[in-house]
């Protein structure tokens, strides 16, 4: 199985690239920020909950998230791999998913690193905020709490894969294509 992490802070463009690598490789694409809006705009009791931390720039709690990921990979037992983009983003998530993997016989091939600058990430996400209709991307205030929340808890999760030797970072800025094309290559080595 091909198992990606795609990482890097808010806006880096996970969710972006993660749309060509589904079309590349044939993946699923297991998004926790698209997992936990779906549960908004359903109206359920964790989204209700959620919605309160994400429009604050807060992460949801791991339980919540690891739930909805071992679900998600219950869900998928044929699958060719998985693309996990915006998970794991504490150590503590990133523990629970080597165990879940592993209780399938399979593992992370590798966690590939979007690496950004702060400014070009504030910029990207209220453009998008303009059209996107997110609370969380419309308040450079909530931005920044977002890029904090990154850097204080999401960061160390590097330095887990970098001691399992499954860590490479690259330029997250450029073209969408350049960007795809430094991706494709890590994944070559996989
Ligand atoms: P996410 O939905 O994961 O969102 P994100 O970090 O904002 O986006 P991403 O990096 O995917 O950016 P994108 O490609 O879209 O998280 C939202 C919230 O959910 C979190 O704050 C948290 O509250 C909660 N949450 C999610 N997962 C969690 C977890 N595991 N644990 C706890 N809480 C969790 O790109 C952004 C913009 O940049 C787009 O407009 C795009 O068009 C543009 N862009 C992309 N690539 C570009 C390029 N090369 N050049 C110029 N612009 C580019």
């Amino acid at each position: 199985m091909l198992n990606l992490v795609l990482f890097g802070p808010p806006g880096a463009g996970k969710g972006t690239q993660s749309q060509n690598l589904i079309e590349k490789y044939g993946l699923i694409h297991l998004s926790t920020g698209d997992l936990l809006r779906n549960e908004i705009a359903n109206g359920t009791q964790l989204g209700l909950e959620a919605k309160k931390l994400m429009d604050d720039g807060k992460l949801v709690p791991d339980e919540v998230v690891i739930g909805m990921i071992s679900n998600k990979l219950d869900a998928n037992k044929g699958a060719r791999g998985f693309i996990f983009d915006g998970f794991p983003r504490t150590v503590a998530q990133a523990e629970a998913l080597d165990q879940l993997l592993a209780s399938k016989d399979s593992e992370i091939s590798g966690m590939i690193a979007l690496e950004v600058t702060d400014d070009e990430l504030e910029q990207r996400l209220l453009l998008r905020g303009k059209s996107s209709g997110r609370p969380d991307d419309a308040n450079p205030e909530v931005i920044r709490k977002r890029i904090k929340e990154y850097n204080d808890k999401t960061a160390p999760v590097a330095g887990f894969y970098q001691n399992h030797n499954k860590y490479t970072s690259i330029n997250g800025i450029g073209s969408i294509d350049e960007i795809f094309g430094s991706i494709n290559s890590v994944v070559a080595g996989y």
